[in-house]
């Protein structure tokens, strides 16, 4: 089908027409997605039965990875990168006329996710199926992902988000492979011999139904499986109101849940986690049972990992499983349950640790509940054991306590790994937030910094690039990313710099044309392309970017001769709906963007445009455009980031706060490449705990600083629609939580240095190789690989049938 430009274009003919009844002219770009979609679909399934005979024959131990998120973006350009087809599919379109970038579009992106946590999962799937080792993903099919977001009047709308809206040709329904998931009723016990036994009787079932994805390896032939499961009702309700019935079982895969960090307790959410742990467990033991009969050995052949605490009862399920289906002994079931079971955190963030009222979580799942409750009860005792008479230690690291399941604790004493997302970040869980239960087991701590699948956002998203370094050191980097260290051997080529720039300028061109499509704006190409991306959030702090801007403009407007170096200042972040002051920031940003962009004395220097509608198919036309990449969270509140190393692997230099992986890319490029500024995590974490921080007196020490913050309300930013006293008091009335004024002298700072080296062509393009050429370190095909050998003990099985 593929294998050659003929008969790929002569079969891609037939069953668009065949499939459509029209002739080829008539055919949208639409129609050919499809139809290339379901050509390439078939060509993987030959392989991915290939890869389920490998795995079921070789009995390889395999990973499964839990989560209530899956960030994937398009699958179509990476399917054919991953397969190796795109330049027949290319060449054969190029034949008919078509351009193979206008069909990709036609693909609408699978936003399963909120940001970071969910994308993280993506590139985890990518990396996993690429380094040939045995790992599947499970999730939910949510109908609608992250909502769609629009601007009226500088404001945030949401829209619902439609992916599946033309249908999706990646998935495959399994009817046969649906099981039922049980919430609500009563849990009767009963004897039988000396055994005390449990059964869930009157409950209400929902059915889970699975649609796989394959996931594709790089050049492999290896393909692993997304499993994503959809609600559907039983076909035998007890309920008397059907429609009613229907409607409240499928509202539990009807919409991801937009909001990251706060956690909203809403009984929808903790449904959606029984339902994604339930049906996956399930299908997990159904698969080891066809291929092994000691269910004992369990941990040997399966490893579950939780993506943070949203699968965290993977643990009472899995219990419930051994005790009341197996018929285990407590100790032992308890013994394979931890042995199988590890656990990531993505947040130190008080606010998003999530809790469960056990009013809401008891008589919704109350058999698991029990098993809680027993789970608590005993690792009470053992503390006890260890630390007697110390109620308050005891107190603070229950699994339950003041009406309330706390996930993050179930999830430690259940796992036998606990994971931070950078060095930072894990010594921040280890010493500070989990310090008692670092106490207590400390071997179970380490470190997997994240990483990115360079696939994706550097030889898909920055093909340019992608040549380029291929012509500099060849193409082993594309399978040994760390490579890419190879690089630093061109550090002084004045050509091969300058060839670098060159193609930074074109992805320039490229992105402008983009911004000019989607705002109307007209960007310079010649300023710093300075891009701040990621979800809205006051600790990521849009806002002292933001403010800075606003100095840069009172600047210009009071001093005639002063004239920065040329910069457009590009954004994309979307915010939870229900976040207030996130949403005022949008507003703010937009209303900067108005003034700045329409001054006449101004625009010619500073631009700002907002993109609507940030996600992973706009990203990878960002990445590769960016001169500068904003990273400046408050220190130690970011727990890695990863947005960091896929502007890093583009050539783009970081200006941040020494805070989650930006550590580990300032250790691995040296202080020439990096632009840091700002308070330590230390200092900041610091002042926390022992106060000192006065923001009012930045703002009246600091005349920059007071102009800005009282434009916000003396009507130079404020419009009719509104002004930002939220912001302002935030700032002077709530101190300033973030430290935004403490940052800003430091960060305006580094923006003047940045000003000044841009100018030096040579020198920058050197600063961007340095960064791409020690970017490799941040592929997550490394994260992965650590992964595999020190928590799932996985590895790639021998080749048996050639
Ligand atoms: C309770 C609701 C909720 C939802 C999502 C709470 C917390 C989350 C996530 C933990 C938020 C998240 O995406 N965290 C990000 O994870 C990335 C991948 O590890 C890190 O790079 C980011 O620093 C972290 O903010």
């Amino acid at each position: 089908m593929f294998s050659s430009v003929q008969s790929f274009k002569s079969i891609f003919l037939k069953k668009l027409e065949s499939t459509y009844g029209k002739s080829f002219e008539e055919t949208t770009k639409q129609d050919q997605y499809q139809v290339l979609g379901q050509m390439v679909r078939e060509y993987i399934s030959e392989y991915w039965i290939l890869t389920n005979e490998k795995y079921r024959f070789t009995k390889a131990k395999t990973v499964y990875y839990l989560s209530i998120e899956f960030l994937l973006g398009r699958l179509l350009g990476n399917n054919l990168l991953n397969l190796g087809i795109t330049d027949v599919v290319k060449k054969g379109l190029k034949e008919l006329n078509i351009n193979l970038d206008e069909i990709e579009e036609a693909e609408s992106d699978a936003g399963l996710g909120n940001g970071g946590l969910g994308r993280l999962a993506a590139c985890f799937l990518d990396s996993l199926a690429s380094l040939e080792l045995p790992g599947h993903g499970c999730g939910i099919r949510y109908k609608h992902g992250l909502f769609e977001q629009k601007f009226v009047d500088g404001f945030q709308v949401e829209l619902p988000e439609q992916w599946l809206r033309q249908g999706n040709v990646w998935e495959v329904r399994k009817p046969d492979l649906a099981v039922e998931i049980p919430f609500w009723g009563r849990v009767q016990t009963y004897h039988d011999g000396e055994r005390l036994c449990f059964q869930h009787l009157e409950a209400e079932t929902i059915m889970a139904v699975p649609y796989d994805m394959p996931i594709v390896g790089y050049r492999n032939k290896t393909v692993n499986a997304l499993r994503l499961w959809s609600a559907e009702p039983s076909p035998l309700p007890y309920h008397k109101d059907v429609m009613q019935y229907k409607k409240e079982t499928e509202a539990v895969s009807e919409i991801l849940y937009p909001d990251d960090t706060h956690d909203e307790g809403k009984i929808l959410r903790l449904k959606q986690q029984y339902f994604l742990v339930a049906a996956s467990v399930r299908s997990i033991i159904r698969s080891y049972r066809k291929k092994n009969n000691n269910i004992r050995d369990l941990h040997e052949k399966v490893s579950i990992h939780i993506n943070d605490t949203h699968p965290v009862l993977a643990i009472p399920e899995l219990m419930r499983i051994l005790l009341d289906e197996e018929r285990l002994g407590w100790e032992e079931a308890w013994e394979i349950t931890t042995k199988t079971i590890s656990y990531t955190n993505h947040t130190t963030m008080s606010e998003a640790l999530e809790k469960w009222p056990i009013r809401i979580f008891k008589p919704l799942l109350p058999r698991i509940y029990m098993i809680v409750e027993e789970i608590n009860e005993r690792f009470c005792r053992e503390l006890w054991k260890k630390y007697e008479g110390d109620w308050k230690r005891i107190e603070e690291m229950a699994i339950i306590a003041h009406d309330q399941v706390k996930m993050a604790h179930l999830a430690i004493v259940g796992s036998h790994s606990v994971n931070g997302v950078a060095y930072l970040h894990t010594e921040i869980l280890k010493h500070r937030e989990m310090n008692l239960f670092y106490q207590y087991e400390p071997e179970k701590f380490n470190n997997k910094t994240n990483g990115i699948t360079h696939r994706r956002w550097l030889i898909k998203a920055n093909p340019e690039l992608t040549k380029l370094i291929k012509e500099g050191i060849g193409d082993k980097w594309i399978r040994q990313p760390e490579q890419l260290t190879e690089l630093m051997r061109l550090k002084d080529d004045e050509q091969f710099l300058i060839r670098l720039k060159d193609i930074k300028q074109k992805n320039k061109e490229k992105l402008a044309l983009r911004i000019l499509q989607q705002t109307g704006t007209k960007v310079d190409l010649a300023s710093i392309f300075d891009v701040q991306v990621k979800r809205l959030h006051a600790y990521k702090r849009q806002l002292l970017n933001v403010l800075h801007i606003l100095y840069l403009f009172n600047r210009m407007k009071e001093d005639r001769n002063f004239k920065p170096y040329p910069r457009t200042f590009i954004f994309g972040a979307k915010a939870s709906p229900g976040y207030y002051y996130a949403k005022k920031i949008i507003k703010l940003i937009n209303t900067v963007a108005d003034l700045v962009n329409n001054d006449k004395e101004v625009c010619d220097y500073i631009k700002v445009v907002f993109l609507e509608n940030y996600r992973v198919s706009l990203a990878e036309e960002i990445f590769p455009a960016a001169d500068v990449s904003e990273q400046i969270s408050t220190a130690s509140k970011e727990a890695s980031g990863t947005g960091n190393m896929k502007f890093m692997m583009n050539g783009a230099v970081t200006l941040g706060t020494m805070d989650g992986a930006n550590v580990e890319i300032f250790e691995r490029i040296g202080s020439e490449n990096i632009y840091i500024f700002g308070l330590r995590a230390e200092e900041v974490m610091n002042y926390y705990q022992n106060g000192g921080y006065h923001s009012r007196e930045y703002y009246h020490y600091d005349r920059r600083i007071r102009e800005v913050v009282d434009g916000l309300v003396n009507g130079i930013v404020s419009d009719s629609y509104g002004h930002f006293e939220p912001i302002y008091d935030s700032l002077l009335m709530q101190n300033d939580q973030y430290f935004v004024l403490k940052d800003f002298s430091s960060y305006a700072e580094a923006q003047e240095r940045i000003g000044m080296d841009f100018s030096n062509v040579l020198e920058w393009s050197k600063k961007s190789l340095i960064n791409i050429a020690n970017s490799g370190y941040f592929s997550s095909d490394r994260t992965i690989g650590e992964y595999a050998k020190d928590i799932w003990k996985i590895s790639t099985p021998q080749n048996v049938l050639q």
